[in-house]
């Protein structure tokens, strides 16, 4: 029989990106429950073409619920996850909450796929979009050379904060739109945004239209912004490479969505340009966009709502042996979130439910 699947954060913006995307892919499920908050239960939700009713979270919900996908704040996930669980279902879980425990895999399909079968909590966690957007690529580059140091900028899109930061930077820019002067004065955004949006919104530290923030997630110790963390300890996990040496900066910019990434990767051994672009075409999710003398590169704005990998601008680093300038873009709704956890769940699925 085809497996229960459970929704759970339905109506977020990776909610609503994983009901299209479980919509357009094959149909390897029997009954779909979506599952939110107590605020949105008993709205009607379409999903495979079919409208279906929101429950409320509640520990019921699970009876019966095979594969439970998860992407609620961490903790949301640190509560119910484990309720899930205990009710039977293999949860796939989007959250920071257990990516790090290592009784959880940390899956990304096309790099450590076998991980998924072993999860003794019945856990599967699925990484940070930001982690997301280049371990396709990283990955099929590390099977062959052996991956030993990554340097990264991430130019971060605003819905990896939810629908609020997407929100808040069509509100920012429609604030601006049409004064030529705003921008060219310090201060100047946030004074005309004050007088028009007001004070005390949070979604990010700063305004994100017209400026770049260099801040993703919460403080953490030595100065470090979570996001940065995250990148260096999921990506090992992921790769397999305890000691991968990872230095990242993470800043937000004013795209809606579609995460970036600038990587300095350093390999154990000699690796051109052409070794890359060949390791790199082969990899079935990954598209090599690299052809800059006809403006040819990867970029968030033609990205967007896409499933691959875009990878371009490969360089050979002038002053450092065994090293790659690259620049990686991934629509950070889709496999930077829901996608990957489609997958893990069609994964699993395939692996476990067809006889
Ligand atoms: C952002 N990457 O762009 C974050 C959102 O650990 O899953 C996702 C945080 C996470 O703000």
């Amino acid at each position: 029989t085809k497996p229960t699947l459970a929704l759970v954060g339905a109506t977020g913006a990776v909610g609503t990106v994983m009901r299209e995307i479980i919509s357009g892919r094959e149909d390897v499920y029997g009954e779909i429950r979506l599952v939110a908050s107590a605020r949105s239960a008993g709205k009607v939700l379409q999903v495979r073409g079919e409208d279906v009713v929101v429950q409320a979270l509640a520990p019921e919900v699970f009876d019966g619920v095979d594969i439970a996908i998860f992407d609620v704040p961490d903790e949301v996930s640190a509560t119910w996850v484990p309720i899930a669980a205990e009710r039977g279902a293999t949860v796939i879980d989007k959250s920071g909450t257990f990516r790090m425990n290592p009784q959880v895999p940390l899956v990304v399909p096309e790099v450590n796929p076998g991980d998924a079968a072993n999860r003794p909590l019945g856990i599967v966690s699925t990484p940070n979009c930001t982690t997301l957007s280049m371990m396709a690529a990283m990955g099929a580059l590390h099977e062959e050379f052996g991956l030993k140091e990554l340097v990264v900028a991430s130019y971060q899109a605003v819905s990896g904060a939810g629908v609020a930061g997407s929100a808040r930077l069509y509100d920012e820019v429609e604030a601006l739109a049409g004064d030529r002067t705003v921008g060219t004065t310090a201060g100047d955004v946030r004074k005309v945004l004050q007088n028009k949006l007001g004070d005390g919104d949070d979604t990010f530290p700063a305004p994100v239209a017209f400026n770049v923030v260099p801040w993703a997630g919460s403080l953490k110790e030595d100065g470090w912004a979570s996001e940065e963390l995250k990148l260096r300890n999921e990506s090992r996990k992921i790769l397999g490479i305890p000691d991968l040496k990872v230095s990242a900066t993470c800043v937000r910019v004013p795209v809606i969505t579609t995460h970036s990434l600038a990587v300095h990767a350093t390999f154990e051994r000699e690796i051109t340009v052409a070794d890359a672009h060949r390791i790199l075409e082969a990899a079935p999710t990954v598209v090599l966009v690299d052809d800059p003398a006809n403006g040819i590169y990867p970029m968030p704005i033609d990205v967007v709502g896409t499933d691959p990998t875009y990878v371009g601008r490969v360089r050979q680093a002038l002053d450092f042996p065994n090293t790659l300038d690259l620049f990686v873009c991934g629509d950070n709704l889709r496999k930077g979130a829901a996608l990957n956890a489609a997958e893990i769940a069609e994964l699993i699925v395939a692996t476990e439910y067809t006889a």
